[in-house]
């Protein structure tokens, strides 16, 4: 019997990660959008006290963060080896979402998008502001010499790892980095990501476009 699915998430945000990934398995799943750019709504405490998307119901358990939930989605189906094909496949996509969750989306876009909390003297900011910038190209260079002619991030197939690597390339553009330009790599990551069916269906779901600068809160 296929679990109860139900993803809580924002427009172009980091759940884009994990709604590409219950698309890729293709069974039903429900999904609410929040909004978070400002604050997360009050009302949602209850179910996520971390005030975050996304979070994931399956079946009675509440699960969050993002390595979890994509570890979650991809074991509902094993066959679809989203989290690679070997042991030591799994090893690196790990490497890859524990990486992306701490490094590139915690601290240099959580700095970049929400410098209050680094600092509290609001005359700061600017400052937090402009490291983060430094932060997240040092994060595209590791990304683009890591990558290197790697047609996917792991293993010679579509895994969570490039999921989760595309909701931070669209983010480049409007956070002022010429991605085609500095990352040719990376960007030959993402036009892959985005000829796949269910990454076309998630984002038509959340209403943002795959390659362009609409919605990209953190
Ligand atoms: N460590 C969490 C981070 C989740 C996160 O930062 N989500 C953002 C959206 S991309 C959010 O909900 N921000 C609202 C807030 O922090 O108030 C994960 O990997 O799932």
């Amino acid at each position: 019997m296929s679990p109860k699915i139900h993803l809580f998430l924002a427009p172009g945000a980091c759940s884009l990660a994990p709604h590409i990934l219950l698309q890729e398995i293709g069974i039903p799943f429900k999904t609410t959008t929040l909004r978070v750019e400002k604050r997360f709504p009050e009302e949602y405490l209850q179910l996520n006290p971390k005030g975050q998307v996304p979070f994931l119901h399956l079946d009675s358990e509440t699960i969050t963060e993002n390595p979890a939930i994509l570890t979650a989605i991809a074991q509902i189906d094993p066959s679809k080896h989203l989290l690679g094909k070997t042991d030591i496949e799994k090893v690196r996509c790990y490497e890859w979402m524990n990486w992306i969750s701490g490094k590139l989306h915690g601290q240099a876009f959580g700095s970049l998008f929400r410098p209050q909390r680094y600092v509290k003297d609001e005359a700061l900011y600017d400052a937090v502001r402009e490291r983060s910038k430094e932060t997240i190209a040092e994060c595209y260079q590791y990304i683009e010499e890591k990558l290197g002619e790697r047609k996917w991030a792991v293993g010679d197939d579509f895994t969570a790892a490039d999921a989760y690597l595309f909701v931070f390339y669209r983010w480049g553009g409007p956070t002022g980095f010429s991605m085609k330009e500095r990352f040719p790599n990376y960007t030959r990551l993402a036009e892959q990501v985005v000829k796949r069916g269910a990454v076309s269906k998630a984002a038509e779901e959340e209403g943002i476009t795959l390659l362009g600068n609409k919605h990209i809160w953190d």
